[in-house]
């Protein structure tokens, strides 16, 4: 029904113009093509005028209403950089757009077509050429410039006392690892994945896998002042991970560790007071198109004291005693003794869901 209305109402506005459009053309064969056109000419010159003024209420508006709804201050240090480089872009990109529409609206209205006056023409002008090439080409290598600088700030080796994480993607979720007590991630091999057990495909010949921990609930956390480095990878299709609250993101590729580094600046705690939300919590969103379910694969992020992050890391285990059939994880036996090879070569399956 709705849309039986709908066709009926296009078609309605159609008839409209078209009369309208009739009766001016029958207007102005009463009173005078020329006199018409210059009577129309003079309404399109105001009503432009009104365009624009309307046009920039209209952006006024819209402004006011989106600007407390914004994200909140920048919850890294490196975030800083990213959303004053945002700010220059807005405002040279601003500046740029409300003098050429000022221009614009004001030459139509200026210039209107009269009889008294015809249209200065020319072909070329070698000084206007050089002027709108220059301008906007060094505008835009100044602010790729910025970029640049910031992606290999973001993409470098991060300070030396950086905590290094892993967040690997799967649809539709994601796995953090930590490096245990030995500082090292271990090797992971995608044949090893297993849903049961070894969600990674961590290697169990690799020592450095023993202590690895895996948050059980996916809880990513991090330790506020501390530079953080994320190593990130994808299980199936390409994810994204999306640190809006760090202004961070980068893309997990199947096969390929990317990296992205940044130092929080505000416990979980502390954001909760600056934003006013006794609800807030800082996200993870995969910002990739990556299946059906992409819309839910949302993560989340504590950042805590130092103490905090200690006396939590304390109630975790590493992810090989929980998950090896012949017990808790003995640093004193060697991998490849409590590893079922049987077990793991029938299971070393890939698992896409
Ligand atoms: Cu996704």
């Amino acid at each position: 029904m709705s849309a039986f209305i709908t066709v009926a109402l296009i078609v309605l506005v159609f008839i409209i113009i078209y009369q309208i459009a009739k009766a001016s053309e029958y207007t102005s064969i009463i009173r005078g093509e020329e006199k018409v056109k210059a009577q129309t000419n003079r309404t399109i010159a105001i009503l432009l005028v009104l365009v624009f003024i309307l046009g920039m209420y209209g952006i006024w508006v819209c402004h006011n209403y989106l600007v407390d709804k914004l994200l909140p201050v920048s919850a890294s240090v490196q975030g800083d950089a990213y959303d004053s480089m945002f700010n220059a872009t807005l405002v040279v990109t601003g500046i740029v757009f409300f003098a050429t529409q000022l221009v614009l609206f004001y030459f139509a209205f200026r210039y209107q077509s009269t009889e008294k006056r015809t249209s200065f023409f020319f072909a070329h002008s070698n000084k206007l050429e050089i002027l709108w090439t220059t301008v906007p080409a060094i505008a835009m290598a100044s602010l790729v410039a910025i970029g640049l600088r910031n992606w290999l700030n973001l993409t470098s080796e991060p300070p030396k006392d950086a905590q290094r994480i892993e967040i690997v993607g799967k649809q539709f979720n994601w796995i953090v690892r930590y490096p245990g007590k030995d500082g090292e991630l271990g090797k992971r091999d995608f044949r090893k994945i297993d849903d049961a057990n070894n969600i990674l495909g961590l290697d169990w010949t690799d020592k450095h896998n023993m202590d690895d921990i895996i948050a059980q609930n996916g809880e990513l956390h991090l330790v506020v002042g501390k530079p953080v480095q994320l190593l990130i990878g994808s299980r199936d299709v390409i994810h994204d991970v999306g640190l809006a609250h760090f202004r961070m993101k980068m893309d997990a590729v199947p096969g390929i560790v990317t990296t992205m580094w940044f130092t929080p600046k505000y416990t979980t705690t502390e954001m909760k007071k600056i934003t006013g939300n006794s609800n807030f919590v800082y996200e993870i969103s995969c910002d990739q198109m990556c299946g059906k379910g992409h819309y839910s694969m949302r993560g989340t992020i504590v950042v805590q004291t130092p103490e905090e992050y200690n006396a939590w890391m304390a109630t975790q285990q590493p992810y090989y005693a929980g998950n090896n059939p012949s017990g808790a994880a003995d640093s004193s036996a060697t991998p490849a003794a409590k590893t079922p090879a049987a077990k793991d070569s029938t299971k070393a399956t890939v698992t896409m869901r």
